[in-house]
């Protein structure tokens, strides 16, 4: 597993710079003409920077790289191999800024280990805020990157795939049996792993802003670096942009794809669905947490502002009946203080518990009407309670009154949170 972190790129961060990462493995036919029509169909008013990853191509492409950025750029630097080791695989890096809105660079890998790992070093070494990723075999038509950079800018958190399936494309140059590989294999991510948005969730040409996979733990081993996104950023929720473009089979040099490529296929989609049915139950159970943390807390702040009641109830009954604020009869100096305490309570429970910040007449007093509502049935079930363990279940009182407050006060306390201040029981 490869935890994708940002490693220092090898050119300086600016705004509004487009990385357009390319893996190569012989593709010597296409890559310089590929960089040319990349070129050539630059979005104007951005930073572009064509990051070439080779790995080691027995048909020299990473050599003609180097050489069309040297040919490109007399004053191309060559960076020390030093400068950067990733994974313990050296790598020479050659850039050039061949003219100021455009810069070639070269990632020499020393061996072939995945399309996936490949892409994800060119995106590390990478500078860009906005990434593309294209093959180069001129599958993916360069004439389609301004739109798609344009519908990035436009919508930063989507992930905008250029599509082979989406109404208006086409596939020119497939035979029928990868025509059917293709679109079955796309049944099977579609339905597995549940990507509706989507209708080709197998491209290889599409770009995204970098933050979005930012830790986001991508399986290097993994079958298609899109399928990965799909599944993996934002919990599987990322809202997808598809463009419909043309496909057309390469016309020069070799498929990689080979027998071995459907079984990997299999693979992957099966580790992406227990990554899904995992982090599916990780998400129940966080939001399950979140939800007895919510409710422990509203509780705890109801039981505080009970108990503050008490006091309020007690100090106000005492002021009231020896004289400090008047004479009255106790009993009535006590059913003062009696709706003193409720009314302190609703205040209190209103705008520190249930974060209620409608203080409208209508709305306060029709909520203030149910809280002595449902404080006068707490207290009736107190006494109920209180009468029926004592005499017929013979409990002391001492416990029976314990026993009594604690289930009243949390009837209390669900009563008014489902009624008066209209939230869910449990949350
Ligand atoms: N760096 C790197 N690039 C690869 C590797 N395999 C394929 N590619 C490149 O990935 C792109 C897609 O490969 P391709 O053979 O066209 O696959 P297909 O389109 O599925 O037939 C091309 O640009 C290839 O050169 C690899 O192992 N390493
Ligand atoms: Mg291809």
């Amino acid at each position: 597993m490869y935890q994708n972190q940002r490693q220092s790129p090898v050119s300086p961060r600016r705004t509004k710079t487009v990385s357009i990462v390319i893996p190569t493995y012989n593709e010597a036919e296409n890559i310089s003409r590929l960089i040319e029509a990349i070129k050539d169909n630059l979005p104007s008013g951005i930073f572009t920077e064509i990051i070439v990853v080779d790995d080691n191509s027995p048909d020299g492409t990473g050599k003609i790289v180097e050489t069309y950025t040297q040919n490109n750029n007399n004053s191309a630097t060559k960076k020390s191999s030093l400068q950067r080791q990733d994974q313990k695989q050296e790598q020479n890096v050659l850039e050039i800024n061949s003219n100021k809105n455009c810069s070639v660079k070269v990632i020499n890998r020393e061996n072939r280990n995945g399309l996936i790992p490949a892409i994800l070093q060119g995106i590390s070494s990478s500078g860009g805020d906005y990434i593309l990723v294209m093959d180069a075999d001129f599958s993916h038509s360069p004439e389609n990157i301004p739109r798609m950079i344009e519908e990035l800018l436009h919508n930063p958190d989507q992930i905008v795939v250029a599509s082979r399936y989406v109404k208006g494309s086409s596939v020119v140059g497939w035979p029928v049996k990868r025509k059917i590989i293709s679109r079955c294999a796309n049944i099977i991510a579609r339905y597995v792993l549940r990507l509706c948005n989507i209708t080709d969730p197998m491209s290889g040409f599409f770009a995204f802003r970098r933050h979005l996979i930012e830790n986001v733990t991508i399986d290097t081993s993994g079958y298609k670096l899109l399928l990965e996104l799909l599944v993996k950023v934002n919990g599987g929720n990322t809202r997808v942009r598809e463009i419909p473009y043309t496909f057309t089979d390469r016309q020069s040099g070799r498929s990689k794809m080979d027998n071995g490529v459907m079984i990997d296929y299999i693979k992957a989609v099966w580790h992406l669905y227990r990554y899904g049915q995992k982090s599916k139950q990780t998400t129940e159970q966080n939001k399950e947490k979140r939800k007895s943390i919510l409710f422990l807390s509203k509780a705890g702040r109801f039981f505080t502002i009970g108990a503050s009641g008490l006091l309020v109830n007690y100090v106000i009954s005492y002021l009231l009946s020896n004289g400090i604020l008047a004479n009255l009869w106790y009993v009535q100096a006590t059913g003062i203080g009696i709706i003193c305490s409720i009314t302190s309570n609703f205040f209190l429970n209103k705008a520190w518990t249930f974060e209620d910040r409608n203080f409208s007449a209508r709305h306060t007093l029709r909520q203030y009407g149910l809280f002595f509502g449902m404080s006068s049935i707490g207290a009736a079930l107190q006494l109920a309670i209180l009468y029926f363990l004592v005499e017929s279940a013979d409990m002391k009182y001492e416990v029976s009154l314990i026993l009594a407050v604690a289930i009243a006060s949390m009837s209390n306390f669900l009563l008014n949170k489902k009624w008066t201040f209209r939230e869910k029981v449990w949350g």
